[in-house]
């Protein structure tokens, strides 16, 4: 048995790798020093997983974006937008790619299967693809000559990159795959020729619902590459699901088939029910790639020895179930949280760690590994006595009912009762909730946190911004106000700092896009609320005016996805758990005055399954938590909720299943589609579709977005219709801010008289 890892984080433990790339695209350093800065991050990675001893080291994986982006630049596939003249990609044009440039826009970026990571979408449309850099090869021979290490070079497979691209029509696939793959064949001859024994290629569209589309087209090509190349052996990657053609797949011509048997929860019996094929290796995922807490190594240990059953010791490997990019790099630097939960906590080093001990004890024994196993043992031990439990809270979330999650009042009374308390015009306009998040107000944050500013001057500078804007917002004319979240950073951060059963740790960054991170909170036992979080700031923004003040809270769905939970409790035990955390803000809020309270849920298109038989599962419970956190109030009282991405088409019926009042959308990039949903199904509650898109500074003309409302108003009823814009604020500058901001109450303007008119 051997031990190996899929791919290492890139950000360094103390976000280096951000900072050394933030710098050069500010032009604080020169190309040279972020080469070398990079360059030493990357052998320092390396290192580290050579000093905890696992077999096979992964290389080629790490990145100066994103693994995506540099599989095109790999094959020189770069839009013509960028004047791209063929050969090896340059540094700029991989970051214009990435971040756009002031005459071409971003590519495209989108999230990698159902994790928080995104990926630049590839655009195939012209594409001729060309081997203009070896990029596995370079680092593989970086890490043989200045490391001794003989890595594992890891790329992404052809039909996985092929299907997460776009620009073409599906009936392009097949000769688009037959060019990229002898461009594949010289990579891999590449490496065999310079020493290489294995190649991990990830195809993880295979732990998807999308196999069997493409699973005809995995048996040619890796049948390709086996015959063109017999002295490499392939790993063909899957992770985050099972498989879903096991047999198929595990008889592909390949050495090995890695797969995943932490969230590939059936892979345990698919191997018992199927076997695995005697001439290859199985590479098992046993150790969590994509959650943060410490494995129970016995447990873990009785599924290896599950899986020995069916795989022989010599053709086995243990690794993490993904890439551990997906987690923080080392808890070693954290110095605040409680020890017991810090002891019951495992990151990507610790993760590596456990393989090692775990592969040890599947060769020699678990007491060859005893230490290690006690130590785990111990910690989780400790983690249960001291901090999880919580038996009120247990108590509150096992009985309940359907009836729990249910408002007293049908929409159609509610509403007019809603009606009658705000007295709106028709296309009320509002805000998302989130307002410029200046340099100012991060710098303030950063300051109060360090101590160096009081809590009262703090809360000063939060009020002062509050007062400004509503007095900007009113200027304006809007109808529904937001106070604009100047004391939060990032929403589910800022919750699970205030929420009971959960804790933040200083360190815990893990790569969201680019060089942008998100430090995701830890829910270690049960969630509960002990006292009001956001009623402060509400209540002042409501006593400045006397329109509407929006209470603005994120929903249980979207706290549970963006977190790391423990494996305790189920999720959606947990999930009820925040919505009744939510539920006690939302009472506190409605009792302080707050008639209009938004409770976002961004994350729910985004944690579906992949596997789409569990969706309706999934939909179920996150509609019930939001439920459960917004049954209680007035009929009079509204709620609002809000999801970013607008390709929620699948969704529809989950959406109409929060029960919210209002609820608004992102849309301005797919419009017409979305108007499109509306044409084939009857909703009847409110809604606002954004009316413009916020991802760009560019300020709107007041004839496209009332263009984008009149559009809307084609297949929704006026009396439906909110006028707001596609997401929150807080990434935009002011200026253009309230610039915008202008345009679409003016377009709203417009549209309401000529509606009337025609009334
Ligand atoms: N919060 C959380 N997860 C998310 C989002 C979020 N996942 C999806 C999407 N939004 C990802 N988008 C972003 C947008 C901005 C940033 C990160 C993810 C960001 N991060 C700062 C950075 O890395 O510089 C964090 C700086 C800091 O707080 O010190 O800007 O909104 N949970
Ligand atoms: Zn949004």
């Amino acid at each position: 048995v051997i031990s190996s890892s899929l791919g290492y984080p890139r950000i360094g433990e103390m976000r280096e790798w951000k900072r050394a790339l933030e710098n050069y695209w500010n032009g604080e350093s020169t190309q040279e020093e972020l080469i070398a800065k990079t360059d030493e991050i990357r052998l320092n990675n390396l290192k580290k997983q050579k000093e905890f001893g696992l077999d096979l080291i992964p290389v080629g994986e790490f990145s100066l974006y994103d693994h995506v982006l540099d599989t095109s630049a790999t094959f020189g596939i770069v839009p013509e937008r960028y004047n791209y003249k063929g050969g090896k990609v340059d540094v700029d044009t991989y970051f214009a790619m990435a971040r756009g440039v002031k005459d071409a826009v971003a590519s495209e970026m989108t999230k990698w299967f159902n994790t928080n990571y995104h990926y630049m979408v590839p655009e195939l449309d012209h594409a001729k693809p060309e081997l203009v850099e070896n990029r596995a090869l370079a680092y593989y021979k970086e890490a043989k000559e200045k490391l001794g290490i003989d890595g594992k070079p890891v790329i992404l497979g052809p039909i996985t990159y092929l299907k997460l691209s776009k620009g073409y029509e599906p009936e392009q696939f097949a000769s688009l795959l037959n060019q990229f793959v002898p461009l594949y064949v010289q990579i891999l001859k590449e490496l065999a020729e310079a020493g290489a024994t294995w190649v991990q290629i990830d195809e993880p569209i295979f732990s998807t619902n999308a196999s069997s589309e493409v699973i005809e087209y995995a048996k040619e090509v890796y049948g390709t590459f086996s015959k063109e190349v017999p002295g490499i052996k392939i790993i063909f990657q899957t992770y985050f699901e099972r498989l879903f053609n096991y047999k198929e797949i595990t008889e592909l011509p390949v050495a090995a088939i890695g797969i995943d048997f932490v969230h590939g929860k059936e892979s345990l019996a698919q191997l018992k029910e199927n076997g695995f094929p005697k001439d290859k290796v199985l590479a098992a995922g046993v150790i969590d790639g994509r959650n943060v807490w410490r494995a129970d190594l016995d447990a873990k240990f009785d599924l290896v020895e599950a899986i020995k059953e069916h795989v022989s010791e010599d053709r086995l490997i243990i690794q993490p179930s993904c890439s551990v990019l997906h987690v923080p790099v080392s808890k070693k630097p954290e110095e605040k949280l409680d020890s017991v939960i810090l002891g019951g906590l495992s990151f990507a080093d610790e993760k590596l760690q456990e393989i090692v001990s775990l592969t040890k004890a599947a060769n020699e024994g678990r007491e060859a590994a005893k230490a290690a196993f006690e130590d785990s043992k111990k910690a989780l031990e400790a983690v249960n006595a001291s901090h999880r439990s919580n038996e009120d809270v247990k108590k509150s979330t096992a009985n309940l009912t359907a009836a729990d999650a249910e408002r007293a009042q049908p929409f159609a009374e509610r509403i007019k009762a809603q009606d009658e308390r705000f007295n709106l015009p028709l296309l009320p306009t509002t805000t998302i909730g989130s307002l410029p998040q200046t340099a100012v107000v991060k710098q303030t944050r950063t300051k109060w946190r360090k101590g160096e500013i009081s809590d009262a001057q703090y809360e000063t500078f939060v009020k002062d911004n509050i007062k400004k804007w509503v007095e900007i917002q009113e200027e304006l004319d809007i109808d529904v106000l937001v106070h604009g979240e100047f004391e939060r950073n990032d929403m589910v951060e800022y919750f699970g700092e205030k929420l009971k059963g959960f804790g933040v740790t200083q360190y815990g960054w893990v790569q969201s896009y680019g060089s942008r991170c998100v430090k995701p909170p830890l829910i270690f036992g049960d969630v509960y609320w002990e006292e009001p979080i956001t009623v402060k700031e509400s209540v002042y923004a409501q006593s400045l005016t006397s329109r509407p003040m929006k209470g603005m809270l994120t929903g249980p769905c979207t706290i549970l996805n963006w977190s790391f939970v423990h494996d305790n409790a189920s999720e959606a035990t947990v999930m009820n758990q925040i919505g009744l955390a939510i539920r006690k803000e939302i009472e506190a809020l409605e009792e302080a005055g707050i008639k209009i309270i938004q409770v976002d849920e961004p994350a729910l298109r985004e944690g579906l399954p992949l596997d789409k038989t569990k969706w309706e599962e999934y939909l179920d419970a996150a509609a019930y938590a939001f439920r459960l956190s917004t049954a209680t109030v007035q009929a009079d009282t509204q709620i609002h909720t809000h999801m970013c991405y607008s390709n929620f088409k699948d969704i529809f019926d989950a959406i109409d299943a929060l029960d919210a009042d209002v609820i608004s959308i992102e849309t301005s990039r797919s419009h017409g589609e979305l108007v499109q949903t509306f044409e084939d199904n009857t909703y009847t509650k409110e809604i606002g579709l954004g009316v413009y898109d916020i991802h760009s500074p560019r300020v709107p003309s007041v004839g496209e977005v009332k263009h984008n409302i009149t559009r809307a108003l084609n297949t929704i009823s006026p009396k439906q219709f909110w006028v707001n814009p596609d997401c929150g604020l807080k990434t935009r500058k002011e200026k253009e801010t309230i610039d915008a901001l202008k345009v679409m109450v003016q377009a709203a303007k417009e549209a309401r008289e000529e509606v009337l008119q025609e009334q």
